[in-house]
């Protein structure tokens, strides 16, 4: 493992102004978004999707690095060109998303999940690395209910979230990891704030067991938001400080940057609690975006399946509102004015 080479890789994924694009939907993931603006879900159909966001003109300027899904890292642009190599030809990281889902745990306790895909990690990562991912991905998924989450469930994920970081170190790809505290039920924020510092702390006590440097990996969050069934929402200025509150709390110095995801959140709210947090600043580490939804749901329903043009003039402005807020330099008005 060469720490400087991870170490780079993590800080150039933070890059002042820019974010990850995460287009690593699964072919059963990316059916539901397709369905929604009514674009059959082919093999094709995704290629020309995934082709209109990485030829977008000057999302770079914005992007660090995009997450590919396994097929979308094997596959060519339509010009014929590999998308890992003609992202890396604008400056833009290739990444893979490397788990293999959550799954239910076994019968006997709530309904929650423990993210699976160690089997065989090792030599996957070889076959990405060759096909050019210099990061990965892996996202456990903790929900929150009347008795979840369980000790059980907080347990086994961050020792799998662990296990696949140290996996990705010996390979030399920065390991993102990503601990998502769902958003979708009617808890409170103070509660979301609770089982965040839960995770965290037991995510960072496994990765300091499992040695893996945390000057060569990035954290993917949730924000400590209101559940979205709770009659009372937090405001925008709650979120930023309970969310930098945590942080503060569980993430050590050391890593050089997070990038959050944005679980749901409309796309100006996720743009608006990223450019709170970098506006509070005072943070050792840097704040930015790694958004799937906020950034390409206006995107593809400005395609629909027809519009390639109106579809990267979305994509660009959500890239550019958000590579804003990553500075702190966003405002509604911004939005506004486009
Ligand atoms: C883009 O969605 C990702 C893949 O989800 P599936 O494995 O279910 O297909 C997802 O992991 C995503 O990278 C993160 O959750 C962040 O996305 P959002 O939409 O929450 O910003």
């Amino acid at each position: 493992m060469n720490l400087n080479i991870l170490h780079e890789t993590a800080v150039a994924m933070v890059a002042p102004g820019k974010g990850l694009l995460a287009a690593d939907e699964s072919t059963g993931t990316i059916k539901k978004r397709f369905d929604k603006i009514g674009v059959e879900n082919t093999e094709a159909n995704r290629q020309i999707y995934r082709d209109l966001l990485f030829t977008t003109a000057g999302f770079e300027q914005h992007t660090s690095g995009v997450i590919l899904y396994e097929e979308t890292l094997f596959q060519k642009s339509l010009a014929g060109q590999p998308f890992p190599q003609l992202l890396a030809s604008k400056g833009v990281i290739p990444g893979i998303k490397v788990d293999e889902g959550a799954k239910p745990l076994p019968a006997g306790g709530p309904d929650e999940t423990v993210t699976e895909g160690l089997d065989g990690l090792r030599e996957r990562l070889q076959k990405y690395k060759a096909a050019g991912a210099r990061f990965a991905k892996w996202r456990a998924v903790i929900s929150i209910g009347a008795h979840t989450p369980t000790h059980t469930a907080i347990h086994v994920n961050a020792h799998a979230l662990a296990r696949y970081a140290a996996l990705c170190q010996e390979a030399g790809i920065v390991p993102i990891v990503e601990p998502e505290v769902l958003m979708d039920a009617d808890n409170t924020v103070e509660t979301c704030e609770r089982v965040t510092e839960w995770i965290l702390s037991a995510v960072f006590e496994e990765l300091f067991v499992q040695r893996v440097a945390l000057e060569g990996m990035i954290l993917k969050p949730n924000m400590v938001v209101s559940g979205i069934k709770c009659p009372v929402q937090a405001g925008v200025a709650e979120v930023a400080e309970r969310t930098i509150k945590v942080l503060k709390r569980h993430v050590p110095a050391a890593v050089p940057g997070i990038a959050f995801l944005s679980g749901g959140q409309s796309d100006l709210l996720a743009t608006a609690h990223l450019d709170a947090m970098n506006k509070i600043g005072g943070v050792p580490w840097k704040l930015t975006f790694s958004y799937g939804r906020a950034l390409q749901a206006a995107a593809q329903k400005a395609w629909s399946g027809k519009n390639v043009d109106a579809g990267r003039k979305a994509h660009l402005h959500r890239s550019k509102m958000n590579g804003l807020a990553a500075l702190g330099q966003w405002s509604e008005a911004l939005e506004k004015a486009a």
